[in-house]
């Protein structure tokens, strides 16, 4: 069971530590949560979700703040620790270091990073960013606030740049690019309201217990309603079967509540076939609806010929899933009055991944479950605010109304061509195109494939400033030619200024002021650093940088300027949080030309994997290979490291490989034995298996270690790479 006993025991361990009254009055803090895009807190007070539900609050909540509240890292402490030695700490040594709480810089020969002035850190940032604009970049996180995500985006197109690269590059940017193709629209068309309305949830390739724990609650509810849950993940997470929650708290104290009422298995990767199955399995007991095809979608007959071309053993091999069990999932889909379909990382993180989302936009069709209360395709987001960057116009596709509303706005044309993503950024830094990165906190050097390019591209690149309000791995290895500079920010409930952050129910929510607990640091807002870099770069005019430190000003441009967030200009009188208009549909009206959905091809993927041999291993090895899914475990925010362990799926430390008992008996391995694990761009040694229940063929790793393994193929619409089918081998 996931959740449950453990949990509370938790909970009450953190909250009943010398930081316990702390970690309370930040809860009860009137902002968003910083863990997930659920999107819990805010102003109805810091326990309630948008629908005034109490108790919404999760242990992943109480992780993540009690990070930030961490004592600040000790005045001289970069001047006792040199660089060698930061860069042999683990992720959770970094990040236990403390807060950042004051400006350092790394200058080019030395050893170590050194404290630095407010005057130079501008001086270095101004000259660096004004070099030609094709070579200046930069790359955000999702936790900052709307404000900061505007201005940066604002400050670097002003520059004559798109390159705003962003960590949405690296999680769902294929569910808003298949998503705009076929309803046109980029986010989540599910309200929290509009999914209590549902009597079924498939939920695919997301592992919720861990990363979007209210949630559950929602599964739990409905299941208490009689309604019906299909899980879609290759890896039977413990929590998905059963969960425990603080918010039901008889059933988290017993056994737990049981969430799927049917567990499919598939081969990673090969989702798209099982959901030509579900379509092929509705189509031949007349189970599709051609009524709301014929109405409300688009190149449906094609899409019904391709699942009628496509024979049920190809489907069945692809995938890996029986026939049976395909059929039971459409008969159970079929008895459903609304399904939402939700999906994480097992679909977004692959070479086909929007391939992927167009078969799950083409199932739901089929049904007419998209367009109605209690029905609809979500999308389940990553950071607390990472949707909200995308919506602020921190995308490297632009949506032509925000060009046009900003080009007013600056009154100048902007540049057309696409900027670099994550992924481009790498590459065009690894090639020496870019001088000057701004890093608007995350960490773009452990967040990436291939770590060693990655170290060695940002090593290309001559400044680079990180935001950022903890030390992690990037600074230390992703170093600059010629100036580093680290520059600790507040939190988001430490900010002198009101914020705003968008849920990935689409919903916006009003932060309160606060203040920090490091009473001694030199810290400053994200909002005051970045206004101020801009007037020194762009001056006063069109824009009057200094004056959006007042953040409400910022939140008039963004009323002006980005389509149904008209409501912010007033939210500073009003407190009234919203949900964003024309993003929600309850009728299968979508804004594309034809207000009809567009349904789409989707290829079946081929799935080889490669030999031992191709690893350059004899073929006498004792070994195998197999999809390695990699991902977060029970007790890390992506690259960041709270626990060593991960006590749902049994592995004690990071360096596990979580295997299938047969695949390991097959070639001689036990349970506990060290191996070493090879992928196309390095190798890790001494990896323990450890059993678990993983479909054959599969195996699962931490990230953001096992990112030294793989150059990962990479979708060619989203940019996104594909961290979660990464061919390995396994050997003694
Ligand atoms: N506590 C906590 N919360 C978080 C985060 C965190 O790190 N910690 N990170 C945040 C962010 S940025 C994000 S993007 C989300 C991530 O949330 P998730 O997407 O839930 O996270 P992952 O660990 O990447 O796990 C994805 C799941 O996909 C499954 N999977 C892998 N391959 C396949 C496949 O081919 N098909 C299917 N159907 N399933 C597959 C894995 O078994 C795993 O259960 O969580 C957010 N919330
Ligand atoms: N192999 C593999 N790789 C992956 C993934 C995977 O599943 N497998 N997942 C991918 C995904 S989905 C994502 S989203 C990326 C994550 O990539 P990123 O978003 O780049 O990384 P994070 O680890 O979330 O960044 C953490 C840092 O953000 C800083 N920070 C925290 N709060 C704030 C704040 O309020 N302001 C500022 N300025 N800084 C702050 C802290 O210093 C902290 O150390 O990783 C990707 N990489
Ligand atoms: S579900 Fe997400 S947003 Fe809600 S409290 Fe937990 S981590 Fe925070
Ligand atoms: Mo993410």
């Amino acid at each position: 069971m996931g959740g449950g006993l453990p949990l509370v025991k938790y909970w009450a361990e953190k909250t009943l530590s010398p930081k316990g009254p702390q970690i309370w009055k930040t809860l009860m803090h009137k902002s968003a949560c910083l863990s997930c895009a659920w999107g819990t807190g805010g102003q109805k007070g810091g326990f309630v979700n948008e629908l005034e539900e109490p108790l919404q609050r999760c242990m992943k909540s109480v992780e993540a703040i009690a990070a930030e509240l961490q004592p600040g890292l000790a005045p001289h402490f970069f001047d006792q620790s040199n660089l060698s030695e930061l860069q042999h700490l683990t992720s959770m040594e970094a990040d236990h270091l403390g807060r950042l709480s004051f400006p350092v810089i790394h200058r080019a020969g030395s050893d170590r990073y050194e404290r630095i002035g407010w005057d130079e850190i501008y001086q270095i940032a101004e000259t660096a960013f004004k070099q030609p604009a094709e070579r200046v970049a930069s790359y955000s996180s999702g936790r900052s606030s709307n404000e900061a995500a505007y201005l940066l985006q604002l400050m670097i197109r002003a520059m004559g740049s798109n390159n705003l690269a962003d960590c949405s590059d690296l999680c769902h940017a294929p569910s808003s690019v298949s998503l705009k193709t076929v309803f046109g629209t980029g986010t989540s068309l599910v309200s929290l309201e509009s999914l209590q309305q549902a009597d079924g949830v498939v939920l695919i390739g997301s592992n919720a217990p861990a990363n979007h724990p209210r949630l559950m609650n929602e599964l739990i509810k409905l299941r208490d309603r009689g309604g019906t849950v299909i899980v879609i993940n290759p890896m039977r997470e413990v929590g998905l079967l059963k969960f425990g929650s603080p918010a039901f708290p008889l059933s988290s104290l017993m056994q737990g509540s049981e969430i799927s009422s049917l567990f499919l298995q598939p081969i990673p990767g090969s989702d798209l076939a099982l959901f030509m199955g579900i379509q092929k399995a509705l189509l031949e007991n007349d189970w599709v609806t051609f009524d709301f095809l014929k109405a409300h979608t688009d190149n449906w007959q094609a899409v019904i010929d391709q699942v009628t071309q496509t024979a049920w053993e190809t489907i069945t091999t692809t995938c890996g899933v029986s026939q049976e069990e395909i059929e039971t999932a459409a008969q159970m889909i079929q008895r459903c009055q609304g399904v939402v379909f939700a999906w994480a990382m097992g679909i977004t993180q692959q070479a086909n991944s929007v391939d992927n989302i167009f078969a799950i936009a083409n199932t739901a069709l089929m049904r007419g479950n998209v367009g109605k209360p209690g029905a609809g395709m979500m999308p389940i987001r990553g950071h607390s605010n990472v949707q909200g960057f995308g919506s602020m116009g921190v995308t490297v596709r632009l949506k032509e109304e925000i060009r046009q509303a900003l080009e007013k706005l600056l009154g100048r044309s902007l540049k057309r061509e696409p900027g670099y993503d994550a992924r481009a950024l790498i590459e065009a830094a690894d090639a020496g195109k870019v001088d000057s990165l701004l890093c608007l906190g995350g960490n773009l050097y452990a967040a990436n494939p291939d770590l060693t390019q990655a170290k060695r591209s940002l090593g290309n690149i001559d400044t680079i400033i990180y935001l950022a309000t903890k030390p992690n791995l990037g600074h230390f290895h992703g170093l600059a030619r010629k100036n580093t500079i680290i520059i600790p920010v507040y939190a988001r409930f430490e900010n002198p200024h009101k914020t705003t952050t968008e849920s990935g129910n689409n919903f916006v929510r009003l932060n309160d002021e606060g203040k920090t607990h490091l009473k001694d640091g030199d810290l400053i807002s994200e909002i005051e650093f970045l206004t101020e870099l801009a007037h020194r770069i762009h001056g006063d005019t069109p824009i009057d940088w200094r004056k959006l430190q007042d953040t409400r000003y910022v939140r008039q441009l963004i009323a002006k300027t980005i389509p149904g967030y008209e409501k912010i200009g007033e939210i500073d009188d009003t407190k009234e949080e919203f949900t964003i208009s024309g993003r929600i549909f309850l009728e299968p009206k979508f804004p594309t030309p034809s207000g009809k959905a567009q349904m789409q091809l989707t290829p079946l993927p081929a799935l080889t994997l490669p030999t031992l041999q191709d690893f350059g291993l004899e073929s006498s090895t004792s070994g195998l290979v197999l999809a390695l899914m990699t991902g977060r475990s029970y007790s890390q925010h992506n690259t960041v490291v709270y626990k060593e362990g991960d006590r749902y799926r049994k592995m004690p430390h990071r360096h596990c490989i979580l295997m299938n008992p047969m695949d390991a008996e097959q070639v001689g391995f036990v349970e506990h034995q060290r191996v070493s694990v090879r992928g196309n761009a390095g190798q890790m040694d001494e990896i323990e298996i450890i059993y678990g229940d993983v479909r054959s063929g599969a195996g699962l790793m931490f990230y953001p270690e096992a990112n030294v393994l793989m150059k990962a193929r990479i979708e060619s619409r989203s940019g996104t790479p594909a961290y979660k089918r990464v061919p390995v081998a396994v050997f003694a």
